[in-house]
């Protein structure tokens, strides 16, 4: 696991850059200086120094975009444009994102506000941001030939309205969108309400992250546009485990969990050891009576869910997409299931060939997390991540919400690994076993099926071929 974190750094520039920023009237009359953020870390929360209070989010491997009080107005300045984005520790993609990240900062406003946004164009072609979920004048909806001419390169629009109803949102270029969102275009933005709200509750710790995906081939650094199902890279907020940091928290913390999804299928997001409510979508706070407990909920396409559970208790507990080929990385799609097959035979004939072949593991996938195999120069190694018992064997759309009653309000920081008391971690039996009991009614049928083969067939289950050409990461070289 990584311990580079730098919120303090960080948040500190942050704080500089918009304080140099509201001091001329000459400054005030022209474009808000653009504020870049390049370090993948997360941030800390970004406390607003001006406007109206509220309780800032935390934007996982991410931050909150600065802005300056103009007459009243909350001024931003987005910058479209490429960006190169760590992944996970050394493997770098090139995306295209906002101001130096992928996805963009988030931006954080309070319900009426007044907001004005300025995008600038540094991308090869033309572009438009659309605020995804917000009441707004149409004009400013950002869909490129339908609302707006879009913003041709290198030029500056402004986007101008009223932050109307608290909730999470998006945003996301409606301007030749395929390549745009999978290039990684995309941001989060929170409108907090502007007083107590009887479907909003106060929280201690409130996460935000984006689910996306990427088709890069492995050794490669740019993203395939055109797939729209064989991703092989899930991603928060364009991080794969074990990239992405962990979701720090104080025992009996109320936790908030905004999570957007612009992938091109949903992920069923799964926390252990908890319940959780879903509070909200990208419409808003959802009723009451509307709130069952989960511990899994299914995040469809362009869909927002927020999330909210009491962290009472301790522990490393794992938070992940349920559909377990997105907790992989750089997966091929023409690799068999091997499991149960004796391929050394095979491989000594082909290792005749090819000297260094190496075969996917026969006694199941965890092989992979085990053999160091060598990778190509740039690719995020397909399931790893070193936990305190040996390799966590995951990537992608996984990370642990970090529970500890010794944490600081606001310390964010990853405490380490969890301190299992004596007696609670499983456990080897070194006692005898005994011989197994057989289900009296083993292989019973009820209704007898019909046209039965006359002998008996046994099936060798193998997984059927997915289509498309990648290879799985550090298979073959
Ligand atoms: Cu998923």
């Amino acid at each position: 696991m990584t311990n580079r974190r730098n919120f303090l750094t960080g948040a500190g520039a942050l704080t500089t850059a918009v304080a140099a920023a509201a001091v001329s009237r000459v400054a005030m009359a022209a474009l808000p200086e653009p504020v870049f953020q390049t370090t993948p870390d997360t941030m800390a929360p970004l406390v607003p120094g001006t406007g109206r209070p509220y309780n800032p989010v935390v934007t996982l491997n991410g931050w909150t975009l600065p802005w300056r009080m103009n007459a009243g107005v909350k001024e931003f300045h987005l910058v479209a444009e490429p960006v190169v984005r760590e992944m996970s520790p050394g493997f770098k993609a090139h995306l295209w994102g906002y101001n130096g990240q992928s996805p963009g900062p988030t931006i954080e406003v309070v319900e009426g506000d007044r907001v004005r946004i300025f995008v600038t164009n540094k991308l090869p072609e033309h572009t438009s941001v659309h605020w995804h979920g917000q009441r707004l004048p149409n004009g400013m909806d950002g869909v490129s030939g339908l609302t707006q001419k879009a913003i041709p390169v290198g030029k500056t629009f402004v986007y101008e309205f009223v932050a109307k109803r608290p909730g999470t949102f998006m945003y996301h270029p409606h301007a030749d969108e395929m390549t745009q969102m999978a290039m990684g275009m995309m941001g989060f933005w929170i409108t907090h309400p502007k007083a107590k709200h009887p479907l909003i509750d106060e929280v201690n710790r409130d996460f935000v992250f984006l689910l996306n995906a990427y088709d890069i081939d492995p050794g490669a650094y740019t993203p395939k546009i055109m797939t729209m199902l064989d991703f092989n890279l899930w991603s928060w907020n364009s991080r794969v485990f074990p990239g992405i940091d962990p979701l720090v928290v104080r025992k009996n913390d109320k936790v908030r969990i905004r999570i957007g999804n612009l992938t091109m299928t949903n992920h069923p997001m799964h926390l252990h050891g908890h319940e959780f409510t879903v509070t909200g979508t990208d419409g808003g706070p959802t009723p009451k009576g509307s709130r069952w407990p989960e511990v899994t909920a299914d995040v469809a396409v362009g869909q927002m869910r927020q999330i909210e559970f009491l962290a009472d208790e301790e522990g490393d507990w794992a938070f992940h997409c349920h559909k377990s080929h997105h907790t992989m990385n750089a997966m091929g799609h023409d690799v068999p299931t091997m499991i149960g097959v004796d391929h050394r035979k095979v491989v000594k004939d082909i290792t005749n060939v090819i000297p260094d072949y190496m075969v996917m593991g026969e006694r199941g996938m965890a092989d992979m997390a085990e053999m160091d195999m060598p990778l190509p120069d740039n690719t995020a190694k397909m399931m790893t991540g070193e936990g305190p018992f040996g390799s966590v064997e995951m990537g992608g759309m996984f990370s642990m919400v970090k529970v500890r009653k010794d944490q600081k309000p606001g310390d964010y920081k990853d405490p380490g690994w969890y301190k299992h008391p004596a007696g609670e971690v499983a456990y080897e039996w070194t006692g005898a076993l005994p011989n197994p009991a057989r289900f009296a009614a083993e292989g019973g049928q009820t209704m007898k099926a019909q046209n039965m083969p006359m002998k008996e067939v046994e099936v060798q289950v193998r997984k059927p071929v997915m289509g498309g050409a990648g290879s799985m990461g550090g298979m073959k070289h």
